[in-house]
């Protein structure tokens, strides 16, 4: 569609539900997190699943068996994808992977997140975090729209696998620098759902995204 991601951080039911119907024409997935499902309950999952492919974002960061049980959870309430941080190695990560696997789901692990903090302890760690997503079968790791040049160095370790990369807008990050430094999706939140037009302000990001492809 538009390679575009809806970061749904809204706290209830009935604005997820409002703002899904509204974008879901825009977006090739929502992805919610534990703003909306500690709020709404873990039945937002399954109804936004009816609407839209809904990535489940719980960066999981556990056990084996407890990332299996959280997996198995989300997946069985009907989300598409997941997320998982991949520090706590490789056996917890092919747990999310052999969960997803089973479900027909993708897996998408963290490299280095978006915001600054994450210089700190992430990012050194950022090479060996996508090695291992890619060793453990995820199809896709996440990487941040706010420091393009780590995107570009993600995609030189992980090949045709897909990077999804929140950052864009809110946090300060640019849709095209993102896209030309390898992104395949960017994942938006704040400034579309806080908007005032969030359906004007997903038709802006497809533009730029457009653009960018056109300038390919
Ligand atoms: P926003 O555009 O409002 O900043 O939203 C970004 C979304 O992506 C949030 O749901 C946030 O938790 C998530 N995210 C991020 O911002 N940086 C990361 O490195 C990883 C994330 O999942």
């Amino acid at each position: 569609k538009n390679s575009l991601i809806l970061a749904l951080d809204v706290l209830s039911r009935d604005k997820a539900l409002e703002l899904t119907e509204q974008l879901v024409d825009h977006f090739d997935a929502i992805k919610v997190g534990y703003p909306l499902i500690l709020h709404a309950g873990l039945g937002i999952v399954e109804e936004i699943s009816s609407i839209s492919p809904v990535i489940a974002d719980l960066k999981i960061a556990d056990t084996p068996n407890t990332n299996r049980l959280i997996c198995e959870a989300v997946l069985g309430a009907g989300a598409d994808a997941i997320i998982a941080q991949a520090f706590p190695g490789k056996d917890s990560l092919v747990a999310c992977a052999d969960c997803a696997e089973s479900f027909g789901a993708d897996l998408f692990v963290v490299t280095e997140m978006s915001h600054p903090g994450a210089e700190q302890f992430m990012a050194p760690l950022a090479e060996r975090m996508a090695r291992l997503a890619v060793e453990s079968g995820a199809s896709g790791v996440v990487a941040p729209a706010t420091r393009p040049e780590r995107i570009r160095m993600i995609r030189s370790i992980i090949g045709d696998k897909l990077i999804i990369s929140p950052g864009v807008g809110a946090q300060g990050g640019s849709a095209g620098e993102a896209l030309q430094a390898g992104a395949d999706y960017l994942i938006v939140g704040r400034s579309v759902y806080g908007s005032a037009d969030p359906v004007a302000q997903a038709k802006e990001l497809a533009a730029q995204v457009e653009q960018s492809r056109r300038s390919n």
